[in-house]
């Protein structure tokens, strides 16, 4: 299949191979999203959610110069706990797995391995995006670039509200990433139901929505369709009050000269600790039901096939 070692969950290589769904998981949101023992309970229920959406889990991540494709709860355990695990996007990907040891995929990473296995549908709540201030910084995530190369389908909450949005949108229109709204007007906000930006496309049909995958890929594109769920009503976060929770980070972030690689999770924490604890709260139950709408359209897709 390819020269990189995958192990593949044999729950998984039973599915893939009778063309039953199959959703990838990122672990760099283990790893580097939230603490312990939240990020491994979270874990769980977000394979639970994808079950209960109709398709199999898959959660991706480096272990000892291999791509796991589909983990066991003694390998989530050994993620959740194990300090220092280094955060692997596309560019560290190689390094990665020729060192050895963990690495903590990222959106990018981790679609690149649903690509290697053959899975077309990735799950996750906020993916990166454009930077605040990426206009100076040029600070814009590999996930988007990402976007144009795997051939994936993204399921998500939209962006993180740390990102700027707009600069998100206008990327994704440019590189011609189709963009649809599953059941919502509005662009979401990672754990807040609008961005305040339009969606392009809203489509309320799982089935037209397993065409449009389909039709991108058909049409010759060899890239990702990024397909957004709001979060719940119940799981959702102000926007005015995640916004200005969002500003003080921001600020306090480049007051403290953060930057590169490190300015996701000390954003996330930052705003964390000034909404005091409700948004990493919304991020779990973000993730949860994300995965649950991954599950449901990635069976409609197969299905489809
Ligand atoms: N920190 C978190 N949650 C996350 C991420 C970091 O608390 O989900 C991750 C995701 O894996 C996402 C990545 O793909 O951050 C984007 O990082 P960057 O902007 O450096 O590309
Ligand atoms: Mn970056």
């Amino acid at each position: 299949l390819s020269g990189i070692p995958l192990v593949v969950a044999e729950e998984v290589a039973q599915a893939l191979a009778e063309g039953r769904p199959v959703v990838a998981l990122e672990s760099n949101v283990i790893t580097h999203g939230l603490p312990y023992p939240d990020n491994a309970a979270t874990a769980a229920k977000v394979e639970g959610a994808v079950r209960a959406g109709g398709a199999v889990p898959a959660t991706i991540g480096v272990a000892d110069g291999r791509l796991l494709i589909g983990m066991t709860d003694t390998d989530i355990e050994r993620f959740a706990t194990t300090p220092g695990t280094p955060k692997v996007s596309t560019r560290d990907l190689p390094v990665a797995l020729a060192r050895g040891g963990l690495g903590a995929t990222t959106v990018a990473s981790s679609m690149v391995a649903a690509e290697l296995a053959g899975i077309a549908f990735f799950a996750s709540a906020g993916i990166g995006g454009v930077h605040r201030g990426a206009e100076t910084t040029m600070d814009i995530s590999a996930d988007l670039i990402q976007f144009t190369r795997s051939k994936v389908a993204v399921v998500c909450a939209g962006a993180k509200n740390i990102l700027d949005l707009r600069l998100t949108l206008e990327f994704l229109e440019t590189h011609g990433v189709p963009l649809v709204s599953y059941r919502s007007d509005d662009f979401p906000a990672f754990y807040c139901a609008s961005s305040g930006l339009p969606s392009p496309h809203r489509l309320d049909d799982p089935d037209l929505i397993a065409r449009v995958v389909d039709n991108h890929w058909a049409t010759g594109n060899q890239g990702a369709v990024v397909i957004t769920t709001p979060p719940r009503p119940e799981d959702a976060v102000d926007s005015a009050v995640a916004e200005a929770a969002v500003r003080k980070a921001v600020a306090a972030a480049e007051r403290d000269g953060v930057h590169g690689n490190a300015i996701t999770k000390h954003l996330m924490r930052a705003v964390d600790e000034i909404t005091g604890g409700r948004t990493s709260q919304a991020n779990m139950a973000v993730l949860i039901s994300t995965a649950e709408v991954g599950g449901v359209l990635a069976a409609a897709h197969a299905r489809h096939r």
